[in-house]
């Protein structure tokens, strides 16, 4: 246990206040997680899986009405309200700390609190942050010990300054009615109550190591971004690292883990994975941008996720995992969900635990089911992960599911385009978060959920960073994997053929490969994309990067009325940029 004061004290507050039974300081040993795993099995919050197939694992259920991130439910509670800015909910801090006081007295009567102390990053690097989070969830605190790091240093790290993120996180009676997800990022604070699950209640995720702590870069001067991070290795040992920002169920972990195809591989490509969700990047001693994944699992989406589309994600779920809201195969005591196999298991009970064999046409995971994985089973883990220093960027990637509109791939023009292309994303909704899937949404910068202040100031600060890298930028593209035809089939075969794309983005970088401006940027010629080894033609290929004037007509529409929405602090160079856009169209 600590002896940091300030810790100590805000520790025995949040006790008087929820007055748990009693308290139990997290210290990362194997003996203290092996202790819980096993009181949270005799309560059936976890189900161990078959030792010898699933060694490690468990399955956990959350509530039938807690199932993904909450936005509706999601508050940034700035003392001013012009600081949420108006792609946030806002609650005056005052009232949020009252009601929320009231909802948490004497939550955790008959139950014990734990106290976690955590880093984001690697423990004494310069990017590294420690955050607490108390929480009365056993599943919490296993699911925390596999996504962070946890243990001693961290409070040696953290010594005695009071510069942590305070996390309280109670389940109550996780009513919906009073689920609340509340960041007081002037406070380093996140209050969480009435959830079980994911981004709501593993506060070092999104509520921290995204909505505070782009707060905290944007007053710092550097960056949190919901982005990938991937080395690709070319055959003379040289790497390339490129960190990209998808929305949520939108290809990160899937990218980031790319297993190259069979002829690249046999030429020597390689793919290697520093992170999948989160990217925290700062400018180097060397000018350069630099990045690390300050987390140390994945918290991926299951549903999809076979030995064929991702392998390597697979094999990280070998051993250690946690698995929430999939089937659990009862002939043999492992986990199945749509997509792992052709066959579902007939012997079976679906993500609800209720008896499932799939003939009612109903799916037996939830389609934001999830596993959480040490980042250390990955077979393509980079060597890099560990590095305090991170890795260096050299292209930026943005990226959404557009059926139409948004070509295979472009370049924007400069880093100031580059941030116009992000800041105008959009993307069909997915199951990651509660409300209707499929529905194409602004998502600037895959950071319409995530950004802990005002969206116009957080435009402007990507535009800083800019002009602080100057020529050291990374480039900055855009892709999409998700155009459709005319039955709503994928054109793009996706996944493991993404590295001819990301092989065009980096021969960009290196002023190796021409390219065909185009009103929205440098888009490729057909030629320049390999296509050895893929059922698809150049023509359309051609199809995959056409840019449709009239439809880029309509999205600039789209983008003036997300503007207006943004306001006065709009950047003008981001308005300049639109109506440059325009003219190039009209
Ligand atoms: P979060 O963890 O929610 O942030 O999601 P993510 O961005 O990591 O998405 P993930 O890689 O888990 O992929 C989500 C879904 O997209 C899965 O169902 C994948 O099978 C699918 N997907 C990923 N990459 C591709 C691709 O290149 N093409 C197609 N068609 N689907 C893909
Ligand atoms: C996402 O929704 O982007 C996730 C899952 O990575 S959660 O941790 O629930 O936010
Ligand atoms: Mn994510």
């Amino acid at each position: 246990m600590t002896k940091n004061q300030t810790v100590l004290n805000w520790v025995n507050e949040m006790a008087a206040l929820t007055q748990p039974d009693k308290i139990l300081w997290i210290d990362g040993s194997r003996e203290q997680e092996k202790m819980l795993q096993d009181e949270a099995t005799a309560t059936g919050e976890m189900i161990p899986l078959n030792p010898e197939k699933l060694p490690g694992c468990y399955l956990h259920r959350s509530a039938i009405n807690d199932v993904a991130r909450v936005e509706a439910r999601t508050f940034i509670c700035s003392r001013e309200k012009r600081n949420a800015g108006p792609t946030n909910n806002w609650w005056d801090p005052k009232e949020a700390y009252a009601k929320l006081t009231e909802l948490y007295r004497g939550s955790m009567k008959g139950r014990t609190m734990y106290v976690i102390p955590y880093c984001m990053g690697q423990v004494g690097s310069p990017f590294a942050k420690v955050g607490y989070e108390i929480t009365d969830s056993i599943y919490v605190v296993l699911s925390m010990l596999i996504m962070t790091r946890v243990g001693p240093e961290v409070e040696d790290m953290l010594g005695d300054s009071t510069d942590f993120v305070r996390g309280l996180h109670a389940k109550a009676e996780l009513s919906e009615e009073n689920r609340y997800i509340c960041h007081f990022p002037e406070d380093n604070t996140i209050w969480s109550i009435n959830s079980g699950y994911g981004g709501n209640v593993l506060l070092g995720k999104k509520c921290f190591a995204l909505r505070i702590a782009s707060y905290q870069g944007w007053k710092e001067g550097w960056m949190a971004e919901h982005m990938l991070i991937l080395g690709v290795e070319y055959p003379d040992g040289q790497i390339k690292y490129v960190s990209a920002a998808f929305p949520s169920a939108c290809g990160k972990t899937n990218l980031a883990m790319l297993v190259p195809p069979e002829i690249y591989r046999e030429k020597g490509y390689k793919v290697w994975t520093v992170g999948d969700d989160i990217a925290w990047l700062r400018q180097g001693p060397d000018g350069r941008l630099w990045a690390v994944n300050p987390e140390n699992g994945f918290f991926g989406v299951a549903p999809g996720t076979n030995a064929k589309s991702n392998p390597n994600a697979l094999a990280s779920t070998s051993r250690n995992t946690i698995f929430t809201n999939v089937v659990q195969n009862l002939d043999d005591n492992t986990v199945w969900w749509e997509g792992m196999t052709k066959t579902p298991p007939t012997n079976a009970k679906n993500w609800k635990g209720e008896p499932w064999d799939c003939t009612d046409g109903s799916k037996g995971a939830h389609p934001n089911s999830r596993f959480t994985a040490p980042a250390k089973n990955c077979p393509c883990i980079s060597s890099e992960f560990e590095n305090p220093a991170g890795v260096p960027i050299s292209a930026i990637v943005f990226g959404g599911r557009r059926a139409k509109t948004a070509p295979l791939v472009y370049q924007s023009k400069n880093w100031a385009n580059g941030v116009f292309v992000g800041s105008v994303m959009a993307s069909e909704t997915t199951a990651a978060a509660t409300g209707a899937v499929g529905v194409v949404r602004r998502d600037p910068m895959a950071m319409l959920p995530f950004i802990g202040y005002h969206v116009g100031d957080y435009f402007q600060h990507w535009l800083d960073m800019g002009e602080k890298l100057g020529d050291k930028a990374p480039k900055i593209f855009n892709v999409n994997w998700f155009r459709t035809d005319d039955e709503g089939h994928f054109i793009w075969p996706g996944f493991g053929d993404n590295l001819r794309v990301l092989l065009w983005i980096l021969a960009r970088c290196e002023g190796k490969v021409d390219a065909r401006e185009t009103a929205i940027g440098y888009v490729p010629y057909a030629k320049d994309i390999d296509l050895d080894g893929i059922d698809v033609d150049e023509e359309t290929l051609e199809g995959l990067l056409n840019v449709d004037r009239d439809l880029w007509k309509t999205e600039a529409e789209g983008i003036e009325e997300f503007y207006a929405k943004v306001g006065d602090p709009l950047p003008k160079v981001l308005r300049a940029q639109l109506d440059s856009l325009k003219a190039a169209l009209a």
